[in-house]
């Protein structure tokens, strides 16, 4: 394991997979807490291949560009000048392993991307719409995808300006597509005759990077000391665009299951939080388990497998002892 400089503050993805977040949390060890379910804009997690980039306003503009009709350059009032939609959309690094500390949920504002292409209009041949950043990242989404109602360039984040941070001013938000797509520091949107590859794409990563079935036990933590004979059992599940139709938790290391209440869901892109009230037989050490099942019916993958190339996938497990 390599920690490069400035690990504290910016998480990377490694070729082989983990975001820094996830391996610093694993060493210095993390009280367990019940996350929010709208994750404060302070409290989101933060990763860039380099730096963030310092982007001046007044200064910056956005080209659409490629195969349109008519290309467009437009300013910062140019952009705000378009009707505002608002989405909950959760947004989760393809790092985000079973420490699941490169996840969060937050309510974007910005122009549909739609909207946009719709007023530079397509000419043929357009393959992908290719997004290019400040900073030099770039990445890609099949036009199709592009053209649904459903992908934002935003320039809020919880009802303020893009924090620095999180693309100042503005960024991609695609729902069901992990974080590698959600371009930050946006400077440009290009639509292209080629399967564009970005960034990561060129260090092996996934391309169309759909996000896989997950669950996350948050309470209670690993290795934690808990007192019975009753504890609520919490955590989330998220299925990107699929939606969570099922959670089940098993406390005796997975050879029986049962059915966790759901909370209801923020919105069709984003995470779902459930308990489970436990009545705890007797005290011990038990192992606990959690599993969703997504909207289509499909049991997230129980194969443990790491975020390289196309996203972590296995069953979060949290050991505890009942007293
Ligand atoms: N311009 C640019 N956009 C980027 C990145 C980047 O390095 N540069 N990183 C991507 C990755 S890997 C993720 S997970 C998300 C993280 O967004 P956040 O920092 O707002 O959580 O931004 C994506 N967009
Ligand atoms: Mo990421």
């Amino acid at each position: 394991m390599k920690l490069a400089a400035g690990a504290a503050v910016f998480g990377v993805l490694a070729p082989q997979g983990q975001a820094l977040g996830g391996v610093l949390d694993g060493l210095l060890g993390k009280p367990a807490r019940l996350r929010p379910a709208m994750t404060p804009n302070d409290g989101f997690y933060v990763t860039s291949y380099r730096s963030p980039a310092d982007v001046r306003v007044e200064s910056w503009t956005l080209l659409i560009s490629g195969l349109v009709s008519r290309p467009l350059t437009m300013t910062y009032q140019d952009l705000l000048a378009r009707p505002l939609v608002k989405q909950i959309v959760t947004l989760e690094c393809v790092g985000n392993g079973l420490a699941a500390d490169s996840i969060g949920t937050a309510e974007w504002g910005g122009v549909l991307l739609k909207t946009l292409l719709d007023e530079v209009g397509m000419k043929d041949g357009g393959v992908d719409v290719v997004f290019r950043a400040a900073d030099g990242y770039s990445d890609s989404l099949p036009l199709s995808r592009a053209l649904q109602g459903d992908v934002l360039v935003a320039y809020q984040m919880n009802g303020v300006p893009l924090p620095r941070g999180h693309g100042f001013p503005a960024r991609i938000i695609v729902p069901g597509i992990y974080g590698i797509k959600h371009v930050q520091w946006l400077t440009e949107i290009e639509v292209v005759s080629e399967d564009y590859r970005g960034y990561y794409q060129r260090q092996g990563w996934s391309d169309h990077a759909e996000i896989k079935t997950s669950s996350h036990i948050d309470l209670p933590g690993h290795g934690e000391s808990i007192k019975g004979p009753n504890y609520v059992i919490q955590g989330y599940a998220f299925a990107g665009t699929r939606g969570i139709a099922q959670v089940e938790i098993s406390t005796d290391g997975g050879a029986r299951w049962h059915e966790a209440r759901l909370r209801p869901q923020l919105s069709p892109y984003a995470w779902r939080f459930w308990e489970y009230p436990w009545s705890i037989p007797a005290p011990g050490r038990y192992a606990l388990q959690v599993r969703a099942i997504d909207g289509a019916g499909r049991l997230q993958s129980l194969l443990e497998q790491e975020a390289f190339p196309d996203g972590a996938s296995g069953i979060h497990e949290v050991t505890v002892e009942v007293t």
